[in-house]
């Protein structure tokens, strides 16, 4: 069963527990009240994560890409929450949108899968707008790898890869336990559960993985709801210190439409994730709301960091069924900073979510600014 769906009717009862509707002005003393400690988002098994500086948009991959594969626009920055700059064996290119055979999503996966080696996936399925749709499950991603869609031609910052759940009456769209994976530049929707899947992304068991520039939720135009059955990007106990976002454009996942929460981290270990630059709740442009059924944010997890003080770091949530920002009673020493809870992403046009925008279950140690202009805003309807 989707566990974040069971426990919605219990979110929705607990909110009227620890509610912030709405967070109050800090006094121009709150660095002081409440400082911000940089080293405070530390993963599990990862090394510190120091605002302002974070490794995961530091070192960089320069893959040159091998001849066999048309020259393009390389050499190719990918991002790796390892200090150590990921290491790309082998590149396979994804050149048609049928769910089988040679050049497949599929058999990229598949073959990536094959040994412990770093892979990169690419796209050059002609150029524009390709919806692939699975007619089986795809394979579990069991090996690290960079799925990077941002390659297929025509890429001008919207992605152009749709992978389409609706064929099957239930999947996720990438379930990844290999860790130290990216994904990149995506629109994944359609995913549906019969029982329990319906995730958009799954990071599961691995840790340090990286999920950027994504539409989960969304149509491929981004203006209205395809959604994922459950999560829209699913964090699930073991899995760590992972990147959900980022500080610039192309790295912010859109997250709405979605059945259940926008981005989920819950059950078990899910210390030390890192949900920066995001839209939740939002359409693409960030005009409007395209609700997620459940939280924008839920997150149960120790020592996290949702926002952050780095200028584009704040996530917007807005529009949701359920409490915008949610902090489980499991997330202590979470840190939530710089987000806009409620408006459009101009921060000015009051959209709301349809409870409360920020909403603590009990969870201790939870600071919510380390400066006033880095604090969280949030409007309430
Ligand atoms: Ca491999």
């Amino acid at each position: 069963m989707n566990p974040f769906a069971a426990r919605t009717p219990v979110l929705a009862f607990l909110a009227g527990f620890g509610v912030l509707a709405g967070v109050p002005a800090l006094p121009a003393t709150a660095a002081t009240l409440l400082p911000y400690a940089p080293d405070a988002c530390v993963g599990v098994g990862a090394p510190n994560q120091p605002d302002g500086a974070p490794p995961a948009e530091q070192p960089y991959v320069r893959h040159v890409r091998p001849a066999a594969v048309a020259a393009a626009a390389l050499p190719l920055e990918l991002l790796s929450r390892d200090p150590t700059p990921l290491r790309i064996a082998n590149t396979y290119d994804v050149t048609t949108n049928a769910d089988t055979g040679a050049g497949s999503l599929r058999a990229a996966i598949a073959s990536a899968n094959t040994d412990a080696a770093a892979d990169l996936i690419t796209f050059h399925i002609g150029s524009g707008l390709q919806t692939i749709r699975p007619a089986t499950a795809l394979p579990t991603i069991t090996q690290p790898v960079v799925l990077d869609a941002t390659t297929q031609p025509g890429y001008a910052g919207s992605p152009l890869i749709e992978i389409d759940g609706s064929l099957m009456p239930e999947a996720n769209g990438f379930l990844i336990t290999a860790g130290s994976s990216t994904v990149k530049g995506f629109i994944i929707n359609r995913f549906r559960s019969a029982g329990g899947a319906g995730f958009g992304i799954l990071l599961d068991v691995g840790s340090t993985n990286v999920i950027q520039g994504n539409w989960i939720g969304l149509n491929a135009a981004g203006t209205a709801a395809a959604a994922n059955a459950g999560n829209g990007i699913a964090v699930f106990g073991g899995s760590t210190a992972n990147l959900i976002g980022g500080t610039t454009a192309a790295a912010r996942n859109v997250v709405s439409g979605n059945g259940s929460s926008g981005i989920g981290i819950a059950l078990g270990n899910v210390g030390g994730n890192i949900v920066r630059g995001n839209w939740v709740g939002l359409n693409a442009t960030g005009s409007g709301v395209v609700p997620n059924g459940g939280n924008g944010i839920f997150s149960d997890g120790p020592n996290c960091l949702i926002g952050g003080t780095t200028p584009g770091s704040g996530n917007i949530v807005s529009g949701n069924v359920l409490p915008g920002i949610f902090i489980g009673r499991d997330a202590s020493a979470t840190i939530i900073q710089g987000n806009w809870v409620g408006t459009d992403a101009t921060g000015t046009v009051d959209l709301g979510n349809q409870e409360n925008g920020i909403n603590l279950d009990q969870a201790v140690l939870i600071v919510f600014s380390g400066s006033v202009a880095s604090r969280s805003a949030a409007f309430t309807t």
